[in-house]
């Protein structure tokens, strides 16, 4: 098998003019229809091998394994750069940046003319979620890259079974992505990593669910079917048809007497959604399973309850602070068959990032450069990932790919605070669980180029992932906790990254974290009691489980404080936020802010 051009393997008319028109205007140099095979795969990693895009990982270390470093001008996702272009700009609201869809495809067209020239057009089919499932959801990715095929191989389910599904269908989401560098003019030859750096445009067009990106391969700008279709097409579907699309991982929690609750998370990127999803408890007898790290799609069942899946089919980590301490699960899934983007390279053909469980004494750091401990720079970029397939998770759940989902009992929200923020607070209501999720704030990371450390409100961790208006999306939580009552999950809040006055860690987080998901595993059951603040419900003297862990008193105290002079000035900057949603903003998050001030005053 080659790259050169293969015959399409569909005759459905929507997707081959699709594929027709769209090509017209890239002008390859061919076609080529992925089916998904391990062949393929390595077809796609020989193509980056020879352009100098990766190298393969030492087999004795990594077995079938890319180790891939990115131009350093394109190295996280570009959120200045992300656009929905629905039809009225009061539709995208005042969080996401805005064009209008004709105006925005015409200079995407100016950009795409010819941009696939000296290259191959691949045409990935994909599955968000299993194959054939009710549930999932179908998506055709026409890219000029490589990398983009093998990711999206590791990350979705892709290929001949997915237009075999698809059928006649035209139900599927149409997605463009091109790195920006033609092979023509005064660009005859390739660089190892090709992109446009300065004409970056990740744009969306969700009334005719459509995606279509340039000028950048990595990641969620580039593998469409993460963020781009399975969170901003993806909640307007939501949306319209009454479901929830949430950058969320999922766990399945077991208690010692062999109970099952699944619990739902949304925190920020970065803030360590992969490391709870597939902890390993230190609460003896507790057992936690992964069913996802990064996305939920949760839907109604006949029973009421809200059922969870996770559209994907991999994890892409964030490698630095990833190790057999923080991580053990994840270190597992990545042992084999997966691809490093952006970390340092050990003399003997292996991966190294940042507080990985051994330091080399040399490497070479993700820009080429020699590297050695006692230098004053990272070996490995701060957002540099890996790809990994799920189903090498050592605690991955039999039930993941269960089309039907999982019942969700609980969901958490949280963020990187160093202040105010207790470990964890339960929501009195569904309506007050909407609150705490809607004026959500957390500590920028690496993950989206800009700003890091700087505080910002990000509403259930959806700020770079909601495809149209966050007023209508709040309001959108509100109906649907209408609609379910009070077989809805249970709200929490949580924050891992409490420091003292004097900087220091209050909670040990990691594995200890089971402490406060056996809580919440007994508060959904009702054997743990809470008490009122005015912040909500905070859990009772004893009821989180302590045994064997040594906090002192001064530090659980200030771990589970509550500042009301800190709260009214959190009200302050949430009323500044809400603001923002003008009268989109559901009437019911107004009422509970009012509540909040009335209770700290
Ligand atoms: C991710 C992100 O890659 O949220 O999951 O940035
Ligand atoms: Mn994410």
């Amino acid at each position: 098998m080659t790259t050169a051009e293969t015959t399409a393997p569909t005759t459905n008319a929507k997707l081959l003019s699709f594929v027709e028109e769209s090509a017209a205007m890239l002008k390859p140099d061919g076609i080529y229809w992925c089916d998904g095979s391990t062949e393929e795969y390595q077809v796609m990693a020989k193509a980056m091998v020879d352009a100098g895009t990766a190298m393969w990982l030492n087999p004795d270390k990594k077995p079938n394994s890319l180790f891939v470093r990115s131009d350093p001008a394109d190295v996280a996702r570009v959120e200045d750069r992300t656009y929905i272009c629905c039809e009225n700009e009061a539709d995208a609201g005042p969080t996401n940046n805005w064009k209008a869809p004709a105006e925005c495809k015409e200079l995407m067209k100016g950009l795409y003319d010819g941009c696939m020239a000296g290259r191959t057009l691949y045409v990935i089919p994909y599955s968000m979620g299993p194959v054939g499932s009710p549930i999932a959801k179908i998506g055709i990715i026409l890219t000029d890259s490589p990398y983009v095929v093998a990711n999206m191989h590791i990350m979705a389910r892709v290929g001949t079974a997915v237009l075999d599904v698809l059928a006649g269908s035209e139900d599927f989401v149409r997605g463009i992505h091109s790195v920006g560098y033609p092979l023509t003019g005064p660009k005859q030859s390739d660089l190892p990593w090709p992109c446009d750096a300065e004409n970056k445009y990740i744009t969306h067009y969700p009334e005719t669910r459509e995606i279509w990106s340039y000028g950048s391969g990595y990641g969620g700008n580039a593998l469409l079917g993460k963020k781009c279709h399975a969170l901003r097409i993806a909640s307007v579907q939501a949306r319209d048809e009454g479901w929830m699309a949430e950058h969320m991982l999922i766990l399945k929690l077991t208690s010692p007497a062999g109970e099952v609750k699944y619990v739902a998370a949304a925190f920020p990127s970065a803030c360590g959604k992969t490391n709870l999803a597939m902890m390993n408890p230190t609460v003896e007898g507790w057992k936690v399973e992964t069913i996802g790290d990064d996305i939920a799609w949760m839907k109604f069942g006949d029973d009421g309850r809200l059922y969870a899946i996770n559209p994907e089919a991999g994890f892409f980590g964030v490698a630095p602070g990833t190790n057999y301490d923080s991580n053990p699960n994840a270190m597992e899934s990545l042992k084999s068959n997966s691809v490093f983007t952006n970390c340092g390279l050990t003399p003997d053909g292996d991966v190294y990032w940042e507080e990985m469980d051994e330091t080399p004494e040399s490497c070479v750091d993700w820009l080429r450069r020699p590297w050695t401990p006692d230098c004053d720079r990272t070996a490995s970029h701060p957002n540099a990932r890996f790809t990994a397939p799920a189903a090498q998770c050592p605690v991955i759940a039999d039930e993941w790919e269960d089309p039907a989902g999982v019942p969700i009992s609980a969901i958490l929200f949280g963020g990187r605070r160093a202040s105010t923020q207790p470990l964890v607070i339960e929501a009195t209501d569904w309506e007050h669980g909407t609150f705490l999720g809607a004026s959500m704030s957390s500590e920028k990371t690496a993950a989206a180029s800009g700003g890091l450390g700087q505080l910002r409100f990000d509403p259930m961790a959806m700020l770079p992932f909601c495809g149209y208006h966050m007023g209508d999306y709040f309001k959108h939580w509100i109906e649907l906790g209408a609609k379910g009552g009070d077989k809805m999950p249970k709200i929490f809040y949580v924050n891992w990254f409490r420091k003292s006055p004097e900087g220091k860690w209050l909670w040990p987080g990691f594995g200890e974290n089971s402490r406060v998901l056996k809580y919440v595993f007994e508060r959904c059951e009702g054997s743990a009691d809470a008490v009122e603040s005015p912040i909500g419900l905070m859990p009772a003297e004893g009821a989180i489980d302590l045994s064997g862990l040594d906090v002192a008193d001064a530090d659980w105290a200030e771990l589970m404080k509550v500042d009301k002079g800190e709260w009214l000035e959190v009200t302050k900057a949430i009323e500044e936020h809400f603001a923002k949603f003008g009268d989109k903003l559901p009437a019911e998050l107004s009422a509970q802010l009012d509540a909040l001030k009335g209770r700290l005053s």
